[in-house]
């Protein structure tokens, strides 16, 4: 087993890229104990449930994995296919397995075209070990300290919230804390979305007696339109990683950006949080180079050689918004080329594509009656209009994470 080699990157080191860019970092002891005193590789994970289809912003924790690989950590990528389904059904179990494959080879196609070696990075499929008895009797001591309130909230920020939520985003949670044992590390990685899991499981994993793990997390990259999330409801506020290039170039374009506002600008953070990092893993920690083919009659093309450059530029207005644009569509497509590639080259990838993403048949949209039980209160008095109104708020609700 490799962990019992000893690490053969300095422990300060090896602390110092684990822990880079990230926002926030709890029980960094946990990593440094590993690391200086029992001297072993540090193992950890990072989840992604196989929902939609995977997007620009999956660019961003693939940086981290990069990170955590240099630093000599064994690094698990968890498919965590019930966790697709047990969100409200974001993916029905007919085509589960697909979804898994499609994320799992568009993961490994990103990390090749970044240059990062996947030899020692694993993948494992949620429903090879949490259908178990072991884990079952788990999530039922589980069960039985946590409260619903406690559950309810731990997963706000990650389960899509809905009128009438269900039993299963409950143990959505309970099974995330769960995963840290089974997949027997010392660390989960996520996006910081995923805080109040990450706490449900340092509050409860010792009562089960298992040990306590620390988290880190990434801070949230801003999709493209305005008011910053990407979101299922605005197809163009994300682009997905096998997008046509024109399709890339039309989302861009209907960005929100407007002159000289750095603040809400979903492009230069998608500069800032993908192509600096990208950039930085591929050619040495301070290269970045930011080429835009600007006509020339607004000054011909230019090369920006830092993002505060580019950024100031902007600020200043000598940057327009068109130009930013044509510069982010390129950069966008040259990053994609290698994934399209990959897609084009591997039937076992358009085979997932294809029954993991069947085309839907638009069937007219009839009301569904909400499922609240029989056995409640006015459950005969409810009324048609009460239930489209609730469908709506639940439908704003509705937004994607990464
Ligand atoms: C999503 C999108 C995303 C990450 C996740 C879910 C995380 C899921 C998860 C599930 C089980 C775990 C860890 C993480 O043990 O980007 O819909």
């Amino acid at each position: 087993m490799s962990t019992e080699v000893t690490p053969t990157v300095d422990p300060q080191v090896a602390f110092d890229l684990i822990t880079k860019n990230l926002q926030e970092v709890l029980n960094p002891q946990i990593i440094k104990n590993v690391l200086e005193v029992e001297k072993r590789h540090l193992k950890l994970y990072w989840g992604t449930a196989p929902t939609g289809r995977p997007h620009c912003g999956y660019f961003v924790p693939m940086t981290k994995l990069a990170d955590f690989l240099k630093a000599g950590c064994e690094v698990t990528v968890l498919l965590a296919d019930l966790h697709a389904f047990l969100d409200n059904m974001k993916a029905p179990l007919e085509v589960v397995n697909y979804r898994a494959k499609y994320y799992e080879l568009t993961i490994k196609a990103i990390l090749r075209s970044i240059n990062v070696p996947i030899e020692k990075l694993h993948f494992v499929l949620g429903s090879s070990y949490e259908l178990t008895s072991e884990y079952t009797l788990d999530i039922f001591k589980m069960a039985n300290i946590v409260s619903q309130n406690d559950a309810k909230r731990a997963g706000a920020d990650v389960v899509k919230q809905v009128a009438n939520p269900l039993l299963s985003g409950l143990i959505y949670p309970l099974m995330q804390a769960l995963d840290e044992e089974y997949l027997k590390v010392d660390a989960q990685f996520g996006g910081v979305d995923q805080r109040k899991i990450f706490v449900l499981a340092e509050e409860n994993l010792p009562s089960l007696g298992y040990k306590k793990r620390a988290h880190l997390m990434n801070p949230m990259v801003p999709g493209l339109g305005q008011g910053g999330k990407m979101s299922a409801s605005d197809p163009n506020s994300k682009i997905d990683l096998l997008e046509e290039p024109k399709v890339v170039k039309k989302k861009i374009n209907s960005a929100f950006c407007s002159p000289g506002n750095v603040e809400e600008n979903g492009l230069l953070s998608f500069i800032e949080f993908v192509v600096q990092p990208i950039q930085a893993l591929k050619f040495g920690d301070n290269h970045f180079e930011f080429f835009i083919d600007r006509p020339e009659k607004f000054g011909g093309p230019i090369t920006f050689k830092s993002f505060a450059e580019l950024k100031q530029a902007f600020r200043d207005e000598k940057l327009s918004p068109p130009d930013l644009k044509t510069g982010v569509a390129d950069a966008i497509n040259a990053l994609l080329a290698p994934l399209r590639e990959e897609f084009a080259a591997n039937p076992e990838f358009q085979e997932a594509e294809k029954k993991g993403y069947p085309v839907e048949v638009k069937v007219k949209k009839t009301k569904k009656p909400k499922n609240k039980g029989s056995r409640y209160p006015g459950a005969q008095a409810q009324t048609k209009t009460e239930d489209a109104s609730v469908e709506k708020v639940a439908e704003q609700l509705e937004k994607t994470t990464v």
